[in-house]
C-alpha cells in the first residue's frame, strides 16, 4: 500500500501547498501505516477551480458517455478489490474477510448501479407544453466519514458523476489511504481531468473550507449530527444545496409471533458488523415482556462469539474507544443490567472494545437515546404493540430499523407507522437501488439508486 504525498487535483498528483501531514494508524495494532498531506484552504481552492473548469466538458455530452466512464470506474474498483480490502483493514482495522465482502464489494455494486442509471435515467421529460430538463447541480463538495471509507465515497461520487457534476472530496482524516486508492481508480478509469478531485485534510480546516467555498454548489456530508448541523447552517447561509447523512439509533422490533432465535441472531450480527460503527445499525432491540429473558439469553450467546481480534475488529481510534467506553459506563451508572462485556479493554494493543450487551434498558436512558457507534447492543422490553411503536419512534433519530413478525404483512403494517427512512422486513435483503437516508435528525436527502441521483440534479422547465 502506497501513500501519496500530494493531492489529486486536475487529473494529477500535486504537492500540497502547506507542509502539514496526517499520520495514519492501524487501529488493530496502533502501528503507523502511512502519512498523507493535511490540506488547507489553498488546496481546496485549487481543487474547486479544477472542478469548475472540468464541469462543462463533463455535463454537456450525452449521459451515455458518462455511463461508460462510470462503468470503467466500476471495473477498476472490481479489479482492485483485494488491494482495497487490505487498505481498509490497514486503516480501519476491520477483519479482512469483512473488508473483502463489504468494504470492497459494496462500492462495486453501487458504482455499477450508477453506470446503469446514468444510461437509463430520464434527464428530459415532457409535461404538457413544457420540456423539463434535469441538469447537474454543478460542483459538489463531498465530505465523508471513516466508518465505510470507500462506500461513503462512492455513494456520493458515483451519483454526482452520473448527474454530470464535478466533485471535490474531503475524506475522513482517519481513512485517507482508501480515498487515495479511489483517486487512483478514477485516474485509471480515464475520467477527464478535474471531474474528480481529492483534498485530504482535517475536518475543521479542509472540510470547513470546502463547505464554505463559493465555487461549491452542493455540499454532501456524512458524519456526526453536530458537524452536519454546522455544515447545514453554512450551506443555508450561502443558499447552497445540502445533503446530510447523520446518526441513527435504529430499532429492531421483534413482534410477539416472530421467529425469536432468527431475529436475535440477525440483530446481533447487524450491530456487531464493523464493530458497531454503522449509522443504520439496529442498536435497540425491542422484545415483548413475555419473551424478554429468552431474547436476552439468546443475544448473550450470539454476542459471545464475537471474539475481539478474530471475528470483530477494533473501533477506529483511541478517541472513538473513549467515547464508546464512556457510554458503557453511563449505561451501568443509569442502572442498565450489564450482561456481557463492559468498559474494560479486551486487548492490550489496539483500540478494541468488548462486545457489550445491556438488558433492562429503559427508553429514557442515555444509551437508549444517543448514538454509541461501537459494539454495544441494548435490549428494551415493551408491553404491547403500541408501546413498541412508541419506543421505536421515541428518539430524535430516524435512519433505519427492522421489524420481525409471524408474517410479512404484519411487519409491513408496523413499519408503515415507524418514523424512519428504511426498514428491513423479516430480515430483508440489501437493494442498492433502495433510497437510504434519514427522517428527523438523521439527515436531509437520500443516497443510492435514482433518489440518490436526483439529489445532484436541478430542474429547468421550458414552456413551448
Ligand atoms: O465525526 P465527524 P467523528 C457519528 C458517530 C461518531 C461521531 C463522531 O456517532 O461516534 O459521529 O465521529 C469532517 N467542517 N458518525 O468525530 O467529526 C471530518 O473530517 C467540515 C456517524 O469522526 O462528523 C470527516 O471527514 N467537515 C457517521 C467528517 O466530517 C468537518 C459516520 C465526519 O467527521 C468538520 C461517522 C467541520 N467543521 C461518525 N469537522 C454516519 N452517519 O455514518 C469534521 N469534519
Amino acid at each position: 500500500m502506497k501513500a501519496h504525498d500530494g493531492m489529486y487535483i486536475g487529473g494529477e498528483w500535486r504537492p500540497a501547498r502547506g507542509r502539514d501531514t496526517i499520520t495514519v494508524v492501524n487501529p488493530a495494532d496502533e502501528r503507523v501505516v502511512g502519512q498523507v498531506p493535511a490540506g488547507g484552504a489553498g488546496d481546496v481552492d485549487d481543487a474547486v477551480r479544477a472542478a469548475r473548469a472540468a464541469l462543462p466538458g463533463w455535463a454537456a455530452p450525452p449521459p451515455a458517455e458518462r455511463a461508460a466512464r462510470i462503468a470503467a470506474l466500476r471495473d477498476v474498483l472490481a479489479a482492485r478489490q483485494d488491494e482495497i480490502a487490505e487498505t481498509v483493514t490497514a486503516e480501519l482495522g476491520s477483519p479482512l474477510p469483512f473488508s473483502r465482502s463489504v468494504h470492497a464489494a459494496l462500492p462495486v455494486a453501487v458504482a455499477g448501479s450508477y453506470a446503469e442509471l446514468a444510461a437509463s435515467h430520464t434527464f428530459e421529460e415532457t409535461l404538457g407544453n413544457s420540456t423539463v430538463l434535469h441538469e447537474p447541480v454543478g460542483v459538489v463538495g463531498a465530505i465523508t466519514p471513516w466508518n465505510y471509507p470507500l462506500h461513503q465515497i462512492v455513494a456520493k461520487v458515483a451519483p454526482a458523476l452520473a448527474a454530470g457534476c464535478a466533485v471535490v472530496l474531503k475524506p475522513a482524516e482517519d481513512t485517507p489511504l482508501t480515498a487515495q486508492l479511489f483517486a487512483e481508480a478514477v485516474h485509471e478509469a480515464g475520467l477527464p481531468a478535474g471531474v474528480f478531485n481529492l483534498v485530504t485534510g482535517l475536518g475543521p480546516v479542509a472540510g470547513q473550507a470546502l463547505a464554505e467555498h463559493e465555487g461549491v454548489d452542493l455540499v454532501s456530508f456524512t458524519g456526526s449530527t453536530a458537524v452536519g448541523a454546522r455544515i447545514g447552517a453554512v450551506a443555508s447561509a450561502a443558499v447552497k444545496r445540502v445533503a446530510l447523512e447523520l446518526g441513527g439509533k435504529s430499532a429492531n422490533v421483534i413482534l410477539p409471533g416472530a421467529d425469536l432465535a432468527r431475529a436475535v441472531h440477525v440483530g446481533v450480527a447487524n450491530v456487531m458488523a464493523n464493530s458497531g460503527q454503522t449509522c443504520s445499525a439496529w442498536t435497540r432491540m425491542l422484545v415483548d415482556a413475555e419473551r424478554y429473558e429468552e431474547a436476552v439469553a439468546l443475544a448473550a450467546t450470539a454476542l459471545a462469539k464475537y471474539v475481539p481480534g478474530e471475528r470483530i475488529g477494533p473501533v477506529v481510534s483511541a478517541k472513538q474507544r473513549a467515547r464508546v467506553r464512556g457510554y458503557i459506563e453511563k449505561g451501568v451508572e443509569e442502572g442498565a443490567r450489564l450482561v456481557v462485556g463492559g468498559p474494560e479493554a479486551p486487548m492490550e494493543r489496539g483500540y478494541y472494545v468488548s462486545p457489550t450487551l445491556f438488558a433492562d434498558v429503559t427508553p429514557d436512558m442515555t444509551i437508549a437515546q444517543e448514538e454509541i457507534f461501537g459494539p454495544v447492543l441494548c435490549v428494551l422490553r415493551y408491553e404491547d404493540v403500541e408501546d413498541a411503536l412508541r419506543i421505536a419512534n421515541g428518539t430524535v433519530y430516524g435512519l433505519a430499523g427492522a421489524v420481525w413478525a409471524a408474517d410479512d404483512a404484519e411487519a409491513v403494517a408496523f413499519a408503515r407507522r415507524m418514523d424512519t427512512g428504511q426498514v428491513d422486513i423479516n430480515g430483508g435483503r440489501f437493494n442498492p437501488l433502495a433510497p437510504f437516508g434519514g427522517y428527523k435528525r438523521s439527515g436531509v436527502g437520500r443516497e443510492l439508486g435514482p433518489h440518490g441521483l436526483a439529489e445532484y440534479l436541478q430542474t429547468k422547465s421550458l414552456q413551448l
